[in-house]
């Protein structure tokens, strides 16, 4: 066993060295937080504590921490191989879980490319979007739609695409002929809405608005996050998704889903895509698809978008793109056991089971200081705070800090407070997620 896995009762001699990714990195390591280890729905603390984990890690630990299957599939296949390229080369693994991953998809979506994170999931997924026009010959298709508020990874691409200010503005003009829809947030009418709001499906003609200025001849994709979920829990008006859809249809642009949190199970479906009965084009993942042990990330692909690229000659290469860890063999093992484990253990399912009693959980901190609003779907939940004024997220952050140290890990983005457990949660955990977050939205205000 490695020493950082031993030493489960002391910090790290210094924390000078790493730079911590989106993190106050001066304000943490003045008072850091740190896990050594986890098990179930439990992190422990490097100060010996129990905290209940409210975010699955950062929402990718669906099936919940520790699982030995996971561990004993992983440490298997670095005995038997620990690496095989996929260049031009290939091992079972990736194949395996390819068409494993079919079983499970929504429609023709039966092709899978792989990535090692979300992130590099969107910038393939743009990448293909923008080759599969030119390989049909409307290779004036470059235009990539994203959306506000909306958060697609770090990439150059993810980071166009996507709507948070703060992850843009540092980075210089980014890829050019993009635009944005506007976010589907209306606090003013929607707020405390219960699942999906009713009002707001027509934010999606703005999608026309967009056509008309650039000309659909010029647009290859739109990329939308079905809930939007970094950003706070942004839940999709009834109507819009299935909006988006027509209007994609309608000038042959493709409709990308970014389903890295809302994958594998967190609606109570395998995918957004089943919850809301609207299937894309093609669909991002990473983060749940191994249970967030090992780094994957992959695209789905509908078979014509495939097929279009296997159209030249047969000992030509079709896409140029690929990372040296695409389909890693260790990454495939851990996905496979994952994928056991879901199917084994009925967690989508579970998490529909659950989702009316966290709805009703959730909804019962309205009233409470502070709270100017309650979003939830599935097994997700935003709960937005009256920001203190000139302070933007201060509240927020007071309250994240206080859980910690009274044993639950929340996340927080802005004053927004934003759960997303495990879906091996039991009821008394979210009673326990209620009451600890009662007692300290009491104690903040
Ligand atoms: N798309 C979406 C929709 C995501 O949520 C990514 C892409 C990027 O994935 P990678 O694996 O490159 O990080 C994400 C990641 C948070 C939080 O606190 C959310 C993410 C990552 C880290 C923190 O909400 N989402
Ligand atoms: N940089 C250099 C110098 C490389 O040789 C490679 C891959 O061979 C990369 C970057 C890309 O790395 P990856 O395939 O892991 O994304």
């Amino acid at each position: 066993m490695s020493d950082f896995a031993l030493s489960s009762a002391a910090l790290p001699d210094s924390l000078d060295a790493f730079w911590m990714p989106f993190t106050a990195n001066r304000q943490f390591k003045a008072d850091p937080r740190l896990f050594v280890a986890a098990k179930g729905m439990h992190y422990t603390t490097h100060d010996g504590r129990q905290v209940l984990d409210g975010t699955a890690g950062l929402w990718c630990v669906n099936a919940g921490h520790g699982r030995e299957q996971i561990a004993a599939a992983v440490h298997q296949q670095m005995m038997t191989l620990d690496f095989g390229p996929t260049f031009q080369m290939g091992h079972p693994g990736p194949f395996i879980v390819a068409e494993r991953l079919t079983e499970i998809l929504p429609g023709d979506l039966n092709r899978v490319f792989f990535a090692n994170s979300g992130s590099e999931a969107v910038d393939s997924a743009l990448k293909i979007a923008l080759a599969y026009h030119r390989v049909r010959g409307e290779g004036t298709r470059t235009r990539l739609i994203g959306r506000e508020r909306s958060y697609h990874g770090v990439g150059f691409g993810g980071i166009s695409v996507g709507g948070i200010p703060a992850v843009r503005k540092f980075f210089g003009s980014l890829l050019t002929g993009v635009d944005h829809l506007p976010h589907t947030l209306d606090l003013a009418n929607s707020a405390f809405s219960q699942g999906q709001p009713e009002r707001g499906a027509n934010l999606a003609d703005y999608l026309e608005q967009i056509v008309a200025l650039h000309d659909a001849s010029n647009i290859a994709a739109v990329i939308v996050e079905p809930v939007a979920g970094s950003t706070g829990v942004l839940v999709p008006p009834v109507g819009y998704l299935q909006k988006l859809r027509a209007i994609c249809d309608k000038y042959g642009i493709l409709l990308i889903f970014d389903e890295v949190i809302t994958g594998f199970g967190r609606l109570g479906t395998g995918f957004a895509a089943d919850y809301f009965g609207v299937i894309p084009d093609m669909i991002t993942v990473a983060k749940g698809i191994t249970n967030g042990t090992i780094p994957m990330g992959a695209v789905f692909v509908r078979q014509g978008i495939y097929d279009a690229f296997m159209q030249g000659p047969e000992n030509a290469i079709e896409l140029f793109h690929g990372y040296t860890y695409s389909g890693h063999p260790v990454a495939c093992a851990a996905a496979l056991a994952t994928l056991d484990i879901y199917q084994q253990e009925g967690l989508f399912e579970r998490a529909a089971s659950l989702a009316g009693s966290w709805q009703d959980a959730l909804h019962s901190l309205r009233g409470l200081p502070s709270v100017i609003d309650i979003r939830n779907l599935g097994l997700v939940a935003g709960i937005e705070l009256e920001p203190i004024p000139g302070q933007p997220g201060v509240r927020a952050f007071d309250c994240f800090r206080r859980c910690y140290e009274q044993g639950l890990l929340i996340r927080v983005t802005g004053d927004i407070i934003v759960l997303s457990p495990p879906l091996i949660i039991e009821k008394q955990h979210i009673d326990q997620i209620v009451d600890r977050l009662t007692q300290v939205l009491k104690q903040i205000s």
